[in-house]
This record gives C-alpha cells, structure tokens and sequence, in this order.
C-alpha cells in the first residue's frame, strides 16, 4: 500500500521545517518507509474531501490503502507501532516512551503555541508587552522541568525513541524565541536531533515543497 500524507501547499514559514507534517516525514523517514505527499491548500483543506479525512481541516494526515488517520501523535504513534525504529521492544520501556510523546504533545507544546501567537499574531494588541513575560514563564517552567530531567543524557529514555522525534519537533518551535537557549543541554538535545539523517531527508523534503518556483 503506498502511504501518503498531506501538507501545505505553501507552509507559511516558507519551509523552516515547523509545520507539522515535518514530524510525520521525519518518522516515516526513521522507520524506512516510503511515502507520498498530497500538497493541499487552505481553501482545499476546509472543503467536504479534506475533512473527511481530517475533522478539523488541516494538515498533516495520513493514508495507507483505505486506513486513514489524523493528528500527528496518532501518526506517528500508528507507525512507530508497526515498523522497528522508534519504539523499544520491552513493554515498560514503550510505554514510557509513549509517554514522552503524550508530554510533548499534551505539556510542552501548548505553552509553546500560545507564546507564538502571542509572540507572531497577537504582537499589535495594546496588552501585548504586558502578556508577553507571562506566557514566556509559561515556557520557562516546563523547560527547565525538561531540561532536569534530560540532564547529560543524548535521549530521554535510553534509545532514540518516538518520544524524542516529538519532543525535539515541539521544542523546535521554540527556539525563535530564545526559551531553548536558555538550557544548553535542551539545545545541545534539539541539534542532536536535527542532526539525524532521517530527520535531515524529512527537512530537505518539505524545503524542496516549500521553495520551488
Ligand atoms: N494537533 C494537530 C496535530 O498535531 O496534528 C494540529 C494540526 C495543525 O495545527 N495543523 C496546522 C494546520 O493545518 C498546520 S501546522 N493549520 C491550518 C488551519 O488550521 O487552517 C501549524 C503551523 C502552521 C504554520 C507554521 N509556521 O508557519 O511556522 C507552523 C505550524
């Protein structure tokens, strides 16, 4: 069955890697598994074909044969069930590596969202100077949480897991803020991952969409 999943016809940040179909190629890419994309625009994303595969209208989704799937924890979750690379075979071990995707996804990315509204969209509000140092401490406290828990270590749990491929895509989205920065070993953490070969093939990929004439 050929898989395929969508993205942005045009990502508005022109390819930096942060929407979030870079996470499910970066896992695809992690467990070997060819795929396709379908480039969807916004206005296709919220017309009837879209959002029978995806509720909410929009991207990522993903489809293999007649099963389809969306949110990109799901995705990944789905393919790290099913293919060796992401996920330990001992089941406390899984488990807990299942865990730290729900904690990138349920923890650390929420603040993470509302600071880039805050930081890209909401930035001409009359109490955005004032908004600002709050939602940035909102950061803070689950970074350095993170931060003291990773420690020295390259991974969270021993291996390269899934939970790591979520949670460096989630902190990715926060280092134009500074925020990482401030935990040199979460930075240091990040650049490990970007520096894996699949996820350098996932990031090359969505560039190549997003800078063709
Ligand atoms: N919880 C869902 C998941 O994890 O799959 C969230 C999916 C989601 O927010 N998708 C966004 C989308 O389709 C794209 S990634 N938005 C269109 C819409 O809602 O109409 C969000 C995103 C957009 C732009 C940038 N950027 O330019 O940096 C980064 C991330």
């Amino acid at each position: 069955m050929t898989i395929t999943i969508t993205a942005f016809e045009r990502s508005p940040d022109g390819g930096k890697g942060l929407a979030r179909d870079t996470r499910v190629r970066w896992a695809l890419e992690e467990v070997g598994q060819l795929y396709e994309v379908r480039l969807v625009s916004f206005a296709a994303m919220k017309e009837p074909a879209h959002l029978a595969l995806h509720p909410f209208g929009q991207i990522p989704t993903y489809e293999d044969g007649e099963f389809t799937v969306f949110e990109t924890g799901a995705i990944v979750l789905h393919l790290a069930e099913r293919h060796a690379g992401l996920l330990p075979d001992d089941a406390k071990a899984r488990a807990r590596a299942i865990a730290w995707i729900f904690a990138a996804l349920n923890t650390v990315e929420p603040p993470i969202l509302d600071l880039v509204t805050a930081r890209i969209f909401e930035s001409d509000k009359p109490w955005a100077k004032e908004r600002l140092p709050l939602v940035q401490d909102r950061v803070r406290h689950p970074l350095k949480q993170l931060s003291a828990r990773l420690g020295d270590a390259d991974w969270l749990d021993g291996a390269f897991s899934a939970g790591d491929l979520m949670m460096v895509s989630v902190l990715l989205r926060c280092r134009p803020s500074g925020l990482l920065d401030e935990h040199p070993n979460l930075a240091a953490y990040v650049a490990r991952g970007e520096a894996r070969p699949a996820y350098q093939r996932a990031f090359a990929a969505q560039l190549a969409v997003n800078t063709r004439k």
